[in-house]
């Protein structure tokens, strides 16, 4: 089964947005199988955000990812990669639209609450970037049958 890693940012946090977030995705049908509430180093921040080194804001972003606690997530569902990134909505919350998260509570490309893994390899090396395997939960809901044909 697919799966994807999430991550509320600071930002969502301090607006006591998790549980909002979390919903989207329970209420979606998607299975949580790892979580936690954290802090993020620099080392992690910037391991995260390799892909990004040579743009001119990763500066801002690590600041920005290691300047509150975070939740860190996995999440599983067929096409849960893509289909989470549509929960989500565009990087800029400005342009995402409204029902995504970014569109119905961001307001600034800089604070756009939650980051979702852009594609199945990338989930698969930023889950074992922020969780180690004894961290993830092997489990099936009972709702299954009801969600999946
Ligand atoms: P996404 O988070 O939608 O996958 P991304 O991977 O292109 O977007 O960029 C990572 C984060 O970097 C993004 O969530 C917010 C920030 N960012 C992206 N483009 C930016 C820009 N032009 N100016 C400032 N921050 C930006
Ligand atoms: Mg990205």
């Amino acid at each position: 089964m697919e799966r994807t890693f999430l991550a509320i940012k600071p930002d969502g946090v301090q607006r006591k947005l998790i549980g909002e977030i979390i919903k989207r995705f329970e209420t979606k049908g998607f299975t949580l199988v790892g979580l936690k509430f954290m802090s993020v180093n620099r080392e992690l921040a910037e391991q995260h955000y390799d892909v990004h080194k040579e743009r001119p804001f990763f500066g801002n972003l690590v600041e920005f990812i290691t300047s509150g606690p975070i939740i860190a997530m996995v999440w599983e569902g067929d096409g849960v990669v893509s289909a989470a990134r549509k929960v989500i909505g565009a990087t800029n919350p400005l342009t995402a639209e409204p029902g995504t998260i970014r569109g119905d509570y961001g307001a600034n490309i800089g604070r756009n609450l939650i980051h979702g893994s852009d594609a199945i390899e990338t989930a698969q090396r930023e889950i074992a970037l922020w969780f180690k395997d004894e961290e993830l939960v092997n489990w099936q809901p009972t709702l299954t049958a009801w969600i999946y044909e």
